[in-house]
This record gives C-alpha cells, sequence and structure tokens, in this order.
C-alpha cells in the first residue's frame, strides 16, 4: 500500500498468480518479487516489505481474508471478556514466511537500497480485531474502549508485544529499519490517543531491538491525523516520525528539532493530477520542509514519502513523475 499494489500492472499479474492477496505474502518467491517491483521500475531509495500489518492478528488465530474490493475480514473478533482472555502474543513460528520473505528479498537487493520492515501499531491492530475488519466510524473498538477500558488495556498489551517480538524476528533476518504504522491513532479523542495509542507505541520502542550487527536499526512512527501530537510524540525514542498531508513541516521541524528526522507528507490524491501539477506538489513539500542538513547521520532532515497508502486506482506513470521531481530537485536544494 506503499509502493507496491494494485495501481501496478506487474503486481496484479503476481497476483493472479498467486491466487490471493495472503497466497502472495505467505510465498516467499512472490514476496520478494513484489518487493522489487516498485525499486526495479522507479529506482526508489529503500524498498518496503510486502506484508501487511494485520498478519499478526491472523497469526493469533482470528483468521485473515482479503475479499477482492471490500478488504480485510476476520473470522473471529475480539470484543467482550471471553475472546479477550484468550489473546495471546502468537508463536513468532507462525510468522516465519514473513521473517524469510525479509530474508529473501536482502538477498535479491543485494546491497541496491537498504529494506524497511514494518508493523501496524498496537491501537491500530486492536481496530481491526475488534471491528473485525476496517470501520468507517470505529463504532465498536470506542465503545469497548470507553466501557471497558480495562478491557481494551488487556487487548493493546498483548499486541505491544507481539508486535515487539515481530519487529524484532524482522530485524534478526535482515530488516534495515523498522516502521510502525499507527494508521488509526488519528481517529482517537485528546487523552484518549495519549492512553490507548502513544503509551503502546512507547512501550513496543522500549521492547525493539536498537542495533543489529554493529548497525543501528533506525526507526519511524507514523500517526496517520497525529499532527496535533507531535509535542507528546517527541517523548518516543524512536529516530523519525512519518506525518500525513495536513502537517506542515516547516512547523513541524521547528518543534521537533534535531533529534527527528520527518518522513512524509505527500496527499497521495495529487498522484490523480496531470504531471506538471505532481511535480509542483512535490517540490512545495520539498520546499516546506527547507534546506536539508548537510552533516551526517540523523538530525533534522527530510524522508520524502506519501501521507498514507498509495491509492490502487493511481496512474503508474505519475509516480515516475513525483520521484524523478523529488530526486532532481531535493540534490538540487542540497548543492
Ligand atoms: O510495498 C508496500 O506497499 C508494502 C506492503 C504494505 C504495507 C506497508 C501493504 C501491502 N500494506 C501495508 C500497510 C497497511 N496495511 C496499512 C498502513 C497504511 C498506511 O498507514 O499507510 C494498513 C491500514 C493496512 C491494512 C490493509 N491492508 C487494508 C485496509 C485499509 C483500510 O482502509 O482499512 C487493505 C485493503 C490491505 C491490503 C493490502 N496490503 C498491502 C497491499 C498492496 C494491499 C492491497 C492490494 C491487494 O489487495 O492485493
Amino acid at each position: 500500500m506503499r509502493q507496491a499494489g494494485r495501481y501496478l500492472a506487474e503486481y496484479r499479474d503476481t497476483r493472479a498468480k498467486a491466487g490471493s492477496f495472503m497466497g502472495l505474502a505467505t510465498n516467499t518467491d512472490f514476496a520478494t518479487e513484489v518487493t522489487l517491483q516498485p525499486i526495479d521500475r522507479y529506482g526508489l531509495d529503500a524498498a518496503i516489505l510486502f506484508s501487511d500489518i494485520l498478519t499478526v492478528p491472523d497469526a493469533m488465530g482470528l483468521g485473515l481474508s482479503f475479499v477482492n474490493g471490500e478488504g480485510p475480514k476476520f473470522e473471529r473478533h475480539v470484543r467482550d471478556e471471553a475472546s479477550v482472555a484468550l489473546l495471546k502474543v502468537p508463536d513468532m513460528d507462525k510468522l516465519r514466511y514473513v521473517f524469510d520473505a525479509v530474508t529473501s528479498i536482502r538477498k535479491a537487493l543485494n546491497g541496491r537500497v537498504p529494506l524497511i520492515g514494518f508493523t501496524g501499531s498496537p491501537w491500530t491492530l486492536a481496530c481491526y480485531m475488534v471491528e473485525g475488519g476496517s470501520s468507517s466510524d470505529y463504532r465498536a473498538v470506542k465503545s469497548l474502549m470507553y466501557q471497558r477500558p480495562d478491557l481494551m488495556h488487556q487487548i493493546l498489551s498483548v499486541n505491544a508485544e507481539a508486535v515487539a517480538a515481530y519487529l524484532n524476528a524482522q530485524i534478526a533476518a535482515g530488516a534495515q529499519a523498522v516502521m510502525i504504522f499507527d494508521s488509526w491513532g488519528g481517529v482517537l479523542a485528546d487523552g484518549a490517543f495519549q492512553e490507548f495509542s502513544l503509551a503502546y507505541t512507547k512501550q513496543v520502542l522500549e521492547k525493539t531491538t536498537r542495533t543489529h550487527e554493529g548497525q543501528t536499526i533506525p526507526r519511524i512512527v507514523f500517526t496517520k491525523g497525529g499532527g496535533q501530537w507531535l509535542g507528546d510524540m517527541t517523548a518516543l525514542n524512536c529516530d523519525v516520525l512519518g506525518v500525513d498531508w495536513t502537517v506542515n513541516l516547516q512547523r513541524a521541524r521547528a518543534l521537533v528539532g534535531d533529534r527527528f528526522a520527518l518522513q512524509g507528507n505527500l496527499d497521495p490524491m495529487v498522484l490523480f493530477a496531470d504531471p506538471a501539477s505532481v511535480a509542483k506538489q512535490a517540490r512545495r513539500v520539498l520546499d516546506d520542509f527547507g534546506q536539508p542538513h548537510t552533516g551526517t547521520g540523523c538530525g533534522a532532515t527530510h524522508i520524502f514519502n506519501l501521507g498514507h497508502g498509495i491509492n490502487q486506482h493511481t496512474p503508474p506513470e505519475n509516480v515516475a513523475t513525483l520521484v524523478e521531481t523529488v530526486h532532481e530537485y531535493s540534490r538540487q536544494m542540497r548543492r
């Protein structure tokens, strides 16, 4: 949903061969192939593992499937004491296919670009686990949160532990950076965000391996709709804060200072405009952040990215325009 996906014809071909989304994700060769497709096509600067955030609740026994055109569905949802009591950190062996894919992708990349591993945040995974799939109003998960915060905390504690173990296994398998997608953190009220989302992202970061084979593993936290809580997020032990398109990068930079890089934040819908407008909007994002640091290491730099997943109807040639513009213009800015 960030690089690979249905907007690419080569992805649709491989997915048809695999028969289903999970057929694609659980097959090492297919997962490797689709991870590399956008890298080969566009010359991107990093690869992101082809998998999904929902593999973790699937491994917890909730029964994941992706119905064409309907999005993810779980056979069982978690909404009452009995189902919460059954939840536990899954045996990481059930997710072996993800770690095998990481190792295989590293081999296939052969040092061309670094590989980013990822997970959903405890809160974002809980949304799907309680709702049983995607939701437009988060009614079930918010009812549980307000009525039985004790059960909600129980789910989130299990998720935090599961997600940390999942990231650690990806790092051991060769992931060179990790990203936590808190895609639905922004649907929470102020106060609820800190208690039910941020606190558990913090736990995940505390339990995640900092280095592997002498290399620091950078950690990225992306909260869609989380711009108003960037100040709270500076308490996180991570290196990069991902932001969506509602955030002004210059103000965000002033707020987070040198301790964090910022990742983002083009509105994915820009990619439906004509190429000249795509290029203009890409330059606008780079200008908003301003001159990046010129030193080495982490610091107040900018990692260009979309502010959310890529829409399945995106014209692929506009992504080419975007990548070319970002490369050209950001090199110009660094001169
Ligand atoms: O190259 C890549 O895109 C990397 C693999 C990747 C990533 C990082 C996929 C494959 N999904 C994700 C993350 C993900 N999955 C998020 C975070 C998105 C963000 O904040 O940017 C979310 C919310 C999901 C859950 C999910 N997976 C949905 C539901 C979205 C919703 O609105 O509730 C759906 C439809 C999927 C399916 C999926 N996962 C990935 C792809 C390419 C697809 C769609 C293509 C298909 O069905 O074949």
